[in-house]
């Protein structure tokens, strides 16, 4: 179907499902009066939210706005610790499953409130001793294990930075953030499981840390079985410390430090259109607050819930949704170490039955590979404790929406379409279950307390445009790590005092919001965002690359794939090798989730006679289309050699 052919179907979607009457009848929130609550006085509305968190000292004022930057609760003091488990623990809460966890061979261990309280608050005794104090940054590179939670945690509670690095990333990756930020201890593990095989994190860390001066200790948690010698863990005396030498060691927690409602509580590292991931900055007040009114609204969240977000804690989704909004509201979160087809395709299902899952949170890209893999597999399991499905991080395709419906819903639970970014911190765009009639494809309408819009370049509102947010939000990001004019240049300078997240997006009769994707140089690869200049960047960094460009392709499963055109330096002969050798060099950059699905090599790339790559060509070439305008280019000769060499294949 040609572009315009599946945007037109996708207007004309009237599928409609109105949330479930029995669902509706229990829900939090069934009424819509709710949205005009809010939008008539968004700061009290935001305050109130703000009211249910534990504060040391209240703040004086809701919302300072000085274009960009904004300030939630000014002169409040409260620590984000004490909300996720200290303040749970007078009450029922303290003997409730705080994290009940999975690993991917199968073992288990569940902590209750108490119990979690009791590790964070010695594990930041532990950091405190080695000399973090608050405002330090600490790197936090670790597979999905309870100490992930356990490491964020700790952090918040003495009030020093956390910067959590996917444990995918390459060791060069992770060296990057690590320098950026300045980081000074480096939490890891000695390995971790996927698929079978152990991913060997400390033996990464370590070539990660020969270019990290700022890095005093690396504390390692024991992950894999002491027999796991393939991994070869070597610690260096002094600086590499055991994760379980030092809790034995330790006595005694520490408490929670008050901290300003503005202070850093982590940062974050994201791609953008330049080949330097940007460290996204979010703090205290304003974000755990709007962490807690989602994840309880758009989850529906009730005390006897088993709640389930299959990210991982690498990304934003697990910081917001794992991690801080869950435990924020006291549930029960549960935690999966492994991939969905491990040992089998039914893996997701069968941990739903085993832990009785009501509410679960999943990417399209999932939800894709589930449909490929099959009905058989769910069908296998027990899913009839799922009440709520929800999704994030790419627009659903309506026949997926349909099939997370209809199979993994057994048309009983509401979906939620949940559009946010790692900037916001939070949900912005996304029905409310018991209140809104959703449509497959739709995040529909913003969350009571924000404001968005569609807006064309000029900024006028129209039906079909960028997606623009156009009052601040609590838990907007404040600033990019280090580099405020790339913030402002980056998000604020297409209209003024608004925000440009980057998305394209249309509008209906209903006034719903549907997200077409990233309109700048980013992809979305299975969920993941990556820069096209980063992979670009670790392709020429390969001695025999001259130029690349890297367009996204249109991929079944994965919503996008990497195709990179690649020009080669005299002397060197394209080859099937030569591009297995690229496509390696990439992952050894970057990481396995940046790996080109195709590499074609060209003699010249179409450029305009300014000398800008034509990407736009690119892609049409890639997805086998016909090519647009070429009018501007300054060899179209070029475009037509390189769609005959893909053609050839
Ligand atoms: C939370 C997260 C953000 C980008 C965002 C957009 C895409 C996320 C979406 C969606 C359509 C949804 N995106 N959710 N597009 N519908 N429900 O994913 O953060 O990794 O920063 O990605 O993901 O393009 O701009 P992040």
């Amino acid at each position: 179907m040609s572009e315009t052919g599946a945007l037109d179907s996708l207007l004309h979607e009237d599928r409609r499902f109105p949330p479930p009457e029995p669902f509706r009848r229990d829900a939090l929130i069934s009424d819509p009066a709710i949205y005009d609550e809010a939008a008539a006085d968004p700061e009290a509305w935001w305050a109130r939210w703000a009211a249910e968190l534990d504060w040391y000292e209240p703040w004086h004022t809701v919302l300072e706005w000085t274009p960009p930057h904004a300030k939630w609760f000014v002169g409040g003091k409260l620590n984000v610790c004490h909300n996720c488990i200290d303040r749970h623990l007078e009450g029922p809460r303290r003997n409730k499953a705080a994290l009940i966890w999975e690993g991917e061979p199968g073992d288990t261990r569940v902590m209750t409130y108490y119990g979690l309280h009791r590790r964070v608050a010695k594990f930041a005794h532990v950091l405190r001793n080695l000399g973090v104090e608050k405002g330090d940054r600490v790197a936090i590179y670790l597979p999905m294990v309870p100490e992930a939670a356990i490491a964020m945690l700790a952090c918040a509670r003495i009030g020093a930075v956390h910067s959590v690095v996917f444990g995918g990333f390459s060791p060069d990756s992770l060296a990057d953030r690590i320098v950026d930020a300045g980081a000074k201890v480096l939490i890891t593990a000695d390995g971790g499981y996927r698929r079978g095989t152990l991913i060997p994190l400390k033996n990464n860390a370590d070539r990660a840390m020969e270019h990290t001066p700022s890095i005093e200790h690396c504390i390692v948690v024991a992950r894999t079985p002491s027999t796991a010698r393939e991994l070869d863990v070597r610690m260096s005396a002094g600086r590499d410390l055991w994760y379980h030498d030092l809790m034995r060691d330790i006595e005694g927690g520490v408490p929670c430090e008050p901290m300003d409602s503005e202070d850093n509580l982590f940062i974050l590292y994201t791609s953008g259109t330049t080949g330097r991931p940007k460290g996204v900055v979010h703090t205290t007040g304003g974000y755990l607050t709007q962490c807690q009114a989602t994840t309880r609204w758009v989850f529906d969240l009730k005390e006897d819930d088993r709640y389930w977000c299959t990210a991982d804690v690498g990304w934003i989704t697990g910081h917001s949704y794992i991690v801080y909004g869950p435990l924020a509201n006291g549930a029960t979160v549960f935690m999966y170490e492994g991939a969905p087809d491990w040992p089998n395709r039914g893996r997701f299902w069968h941990l739903c039955e085993k832990y009785g899952i009501t509410v679960f949170y999943t990417a399209p890209t999932a939800i894709r590979a589930f449909m490929r893999w099959g009905e058989e597999w769910p069908a296998k399991y027990d899913l009839s404790q799922l009440r709520l499905l929800g999704t994030v991080g790419e627009p659903i395709n309506p026949e997926a929406w349909m099939w997370y419906h209809e199979v993994i819903g057994e048309k009983r639970c509401p979906i939620v379409d949940t559009w946010w970014q790692t900037e916001t911190g939070a949900i912005m765009i996304t029905p409310l279950p018991g209140v809104t009639e959703t449509k497959p494809g739709t995040a529909t309408r913003p969350f009571p307390g924000i404001e968005a819009q569609i807006r064309s370049e000029a900024g006028e509102e129209v039906k079909a445009g960028y997606l623009a947010v156009t009052k601040p939000w609590p838990s907007m990001l404040r600033t990019i790590w280090g580099d405020d004019e790339r913030f402002r240049e980056t998000y604020w300078s297409k209209w003024p005092d608004t925000y440009f997240p980057g998305d394209g997006a249309r509008t209906d009769d209903d006034g719903y919001f549907w997200i077409l994707g990233r309109v700048d140089d980013v992809l979305n690869v299975a969920g993941h965002r990556i820069g096209t200049m980063e992979v670009e960047s670790a392709l020429v960094d390969d001695h025999r690359v001259a130029e690349a460009a890297v367009v996204g392709k249109k991929h079944d499963v994965k919503g996008q794939s990497i195709a990179a055109f690649v020009t080669l330096k005299e002397g060197h002969e394209p080859s099937t090798d030569t591009a297995d050798e690229l496509k390696q060099h990439v992952v050894e950059k970057i990481g396995a989730i940046a790996r080109p699905e195709l590499i074609l090599f060209t003699v010249d790339l179409p450029k305009t006679r300014s000398g800008k790559i034509m990407r736009r060509l690119l892609q049409d070439i890639a997805e086998g289309r016909a090519v647009g305008d070429t009018t501007t280019l300054a060899d179209p000769e070029v475009v037509r050699r390189l769609q005959q060499r893909y053609e050839e294949g």
